[in-house]
């Protein structure tokens, strides 16, 4: 980037920077944004014109609130809640909800901002949100998980709807935690309408919604692979994580005769050279999405190594999957990825390599997909279902997958659009930011000053 432009990425940051103190996670994901899109304004000064980008990093409401619950001894406990309503300009709020204890205004805004983009580029009518708790899952009774999300609930009903704002699951809410939300809502509201996604079949849930994140990333890695004439096959992949996105980001992996070795979560890694397989696959989602243990068991049930305390990156692969949480993939890791032979990083997660990492990988240009194109899967699948539910009509398992491929490919094609470069380097995260800021931007203009 030239200097003058380097100049006005650092005055557009420090001005971000003032107004927002101590949200790092933000200011990293709008700077990595702004870094992309400064040549792209400077070209195009009607969004300079109309002050855009500075429109789009003021959410249009935050909403911050307590969450009091009960616990099993009957004593009180106290959360806080918060739903970022972050760009409604292409339709509803739209964005899971993360119950973790690190969940804090920061991380939530710029997981609400990353989401406004990638709603955009799934070409589906859905604006950007974010939502959560400081609520820690991990070691509650369900029936405690139940009383938060209905107290938690209790209080977001007032601020979202089935046409205004439409929550899903993220890290920490899965199928349980929306059941308990969507049963409260209903029962507030005397409404049964899809004010949430990710719900269960049996009441107005999408086929194959639990699957499409992982999926995505994967069909989004293939499309990626296809640039350069390569495909899965054979390929090793390490995945970190072992929730909603690591799971299915493994099964597509072995639909696709790859061979997914690693997955972890926040006590360390198991390394399985022989390969996760399917039967192996359906253990960890019992372990994890019943028993709820941790994935060291896998080493001990299948005889193969545990690391503890450390990430995956280390293991060498073909291809990798980070499908866990935030700056998971440092500089050093990015590093050692690519000594390795690594040709390829797909993300499930959100913004899960640092800035330095995402420089090391675009200076080696390797196959790099951000995670708003990469796996955008998941909330395409959600607009999937949003249209069922209006239309009270539930479609097949292999048209939703049909649609979701579609998808990815669309996506895909959108980044090669916008992010391709002199030399021919397929630069995603140019291409994604671009891609899905233009109909962000252009529709912002149109409907005036909001
Ligand atoms: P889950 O809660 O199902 O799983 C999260 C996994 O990541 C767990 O294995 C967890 O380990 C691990 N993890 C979470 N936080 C940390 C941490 N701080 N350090 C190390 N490991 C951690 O969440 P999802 O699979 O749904 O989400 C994973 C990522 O994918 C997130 O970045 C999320 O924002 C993103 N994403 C999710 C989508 C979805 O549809 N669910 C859609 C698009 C993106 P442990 O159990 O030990 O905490
Ligand atoms: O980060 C994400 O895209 C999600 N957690 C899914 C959001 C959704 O509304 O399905």
């Amino acid at each position: 980037m030239s200097d003058i432009l380097d100049v006005k990425v650092n005055e557009f940051m420090a001005k971000v920077i003032a107004k927002n103190p101590g949200e790092t996670e933000f200011h990293q994901a709008v700077k990595e944004v702004v870094e992309s899109l400064m040549p792209f304004i400077e070209e195009n000064p009607k969004y300079k014109q109309h002050k855009v980008l500075e429109r789009m990093v003021e959410p249009e409401r935050v909403i911050i609130f307590r969450v009091p619950w009960l616990d099993d001894n009957g004593e009180i406990q106290v959360n806080r809640g918060f739903r970022i309503q972050m760009s409604s300009v292409i339709g509803p709020f739209k964005g899971g909800l993360r119950l973790h204890p690190t969940v804090n205004l920061g991380i939530l805004k710029f997981l609400a901002f990353e989401q406004v983009l990638k709603n955009s580029l799934t070409t589906l009518p859905m604006g950007g949100g974010k939502g959560g708790s400081d609520f820690d899952p991990k070691g509650k009774s369900d029936n405690e998980v139940m009383r938060f999300c209905q107290s938690f609930m209790t209080e977001l009903s007032k601020y979202i709807g089935a046409d205004t704002d439409v929550p899903a699951g993220d890290i920490g809410t899965g199928g349980r935690e929306i059941g308990y939300m969507f049963g409260q809502y209903k029962r507030l509201r005397n409404e049964f309408v899809g004010v949430l996604t990710g719900k269960s079949l049996e009441w107005g849930g999408s086929l194959i919604r639990p699957e499409a994140t992982g999926y995505g990333s994967v069909y989004f890695a293939q499309e990626m692979l296809a640039t350069r004439g390569g495909n899965l096959k054979g390929k090793v992949c390490t995945v970190s994580g072992s929730g909603n996105v690591a799971q299915y980001t493994v099964e597509k992996l072995i639909q696709l005769g790859a061979k997914p070795v690693t997955m972890s979560d926040s006590s360390g890694y198991i390394y399985d050279p022989a390969g996760i397989d399917t039967e192996k696959l359906a253990w960890v989602m019992e372990l994890k999405n019943i028993r709820r243990g941790r994935i060291s068991e896998y080493a001990e049930k299948f005889g193969c190594e545990f690391v503890a305390g450390k990430t995956p990156w280390g293991v060498k692969c073909d291809c990798a999957f980070p499908s866990a949480t935030q700056n998971e993939v440092n500089e050093n890791d990015a590093k050692t990825l690519i000594a390795n032979g690594c040709s390829l990083v797909s993300e499930g997660a959100n913004m899960p390599s640092t800035p330095d990492a995402i420089e090391v990988y675009i200076k080696a240009k390797i196959l790099y997909g951000p995670g708003k194109a990469a796996n955008a899967g998941g909330v395409a699948t959600s607009g999937l279902e949003m249209t069922q539910n209006s239309m009270r009509l539930p479609w097949s398992r292999e048209e939703v997958d049909a649609k979701l491929h579609q998808i990815m490919i669309n996506i895909h094609k959108t980044c090669v659009k916008y992010g391709t470069e002199a030399d021919g380097y397929i630069n995603y995260v140019k291409g994604a930011n671009i891609g899905g800021f233009i109909k962000v931007a252009d529709s912002m203009i149109a409907q005036g000053l909001v």
